[in-house]
């Protein structure tokens, strides 16, 4: 791995109600990520923390939807700092929570649209977050990212979106948490996500090699957004709201071995971890593991032959 890794921390909070998620790249530096990647032979710049400026009070017609404004300055931001890390690298987005990815996302599609190229997202996630403005119901702007970037309509107090992904180059996978309103924008959207329920059938590797089969066929850019809860709450307690039934270290890390094998991934984010919930370190230590999986790090090795 000779790759140029850029560490950009986005400490953001403002996008759900569960203080903490601030605290995130210092976790990630502390847990060691840039000695890790560089034991890989990747040559890594910490940026460090981005700085949005002042939020300028912003409201929308939804009287749930909080911290709007304070959203979009990050949303500005976090794009620029993309487009910026894009050129120059393989950029690693240290969350902060999911709403950060209303802005890396859309720096990212901004550069994939400059290069020619098309941009695929995979969002390992439990839950689906394709909320809009108008439908979340919490009022937590970390529920809408998937939606904003796919070019739904109901976003206009946030800046416009240039250039959205269309659904067959989103896959969202690991979910098992969809509100109702999520589920029908979704089904009109034609999207169609791989769900627990699938990989429970079908298993991770199948439903994982299509997509990227698909990415390499169309020498497409891959986005990965990493929310901390895609993981079982039993290996990563340090998430806000918990949902049983995630991935597994065995799971998780086959994932990102595959990644890494398929040699696609272009920019990450790490998204949602919140080190105020943490064991002794252990959900943030878990993710440095998995981001070195994905850059090249073999957990166990192999002894399989060709019988
Ligand atoms: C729910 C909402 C959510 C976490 C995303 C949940 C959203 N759909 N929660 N990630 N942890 O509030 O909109
Ligand atoms: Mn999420
Ligand atoms: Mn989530
Ligand atoms: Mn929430």
């Amino acid at each position: 791995m000779n790759q140029h890794c850029i560490l950009v921390g986005a400490p953001v909070d403002s996008g759900q109600s569960n203080p903490g998620c601030l605290m995130g790249p210092a976790s990630y530096r502390v847990a060691g990520l840039a000695a890790t990647l560089e034991e890989l032979g990747c040559r890594v710049s910490d940026r460090g923390d981005v700085t949005p400026r002042p939020a300028a009070p912003l409201g929308c017609d939804n009287p749930a939807v909080h911290s709007l404004g304070e959203t979009v300055a990050w949303q500005n931001a976090l794009a620029e700092a993309a487009r910026a890390a894009m050129a120059e690298g393989f950029p690693v987005f240290l969350g902060g929570d999911h709403s950060l990815s209303l802005g890396t996302v859309a720096g990212v599609a901004a550069h994939a649209a400059a290069q020619n190229r098309p941009l695929f997202l995979l969002w390992l996630d439990a839950h689906s977050d394709f909320h809009t403005l108008a439908s979340t119901r919490s009022g937590n702007l970390h529920g809408t990212p998937v939606a904003y970037v796919a070019g739904l309509g109901g976003f206009e107090a946030f800046p416009p979106f240039d250039c959205p992904v269309p659904a067959e180059r989103i896959c969202l996978f690991g979910i098992r948490s969809v509100d109702p309103d999520e589920r029908a924008a979704m089904g009109e959207h034609g999207l169609v996500p791989v769900d627990m329920r699938e990989l429970d059938e079908r298993g991770f590797v199948a439903p994982l090699k299509a997509f990227l089969d698909r990415v390499r066929a169309e020498n497409g850019l891959l986005h990965v957004s990493f929310d901390v809860d895609f993981l079982d709450p039993s290996i990563a307690p340090a998430v806000g709201t918990t949902v049983p039934g995630g991935a597994t270290f065995r799971e998780a890390h086959l994932v990102m071995e595959m990644l890494h094998e398929s040699g696609l991934v272009s920019s990450l984010d790490l998204v949602e971890l919140n080190p105020f919930l943490d064991e002794r370190g252990r959900t943030a230590r878990l993710v440095v593991d998995l981001t070195a999986s994905l850059m090249g790090r073999k957990v166990f090795d192999r002894v399989t032959r060709s019988l």
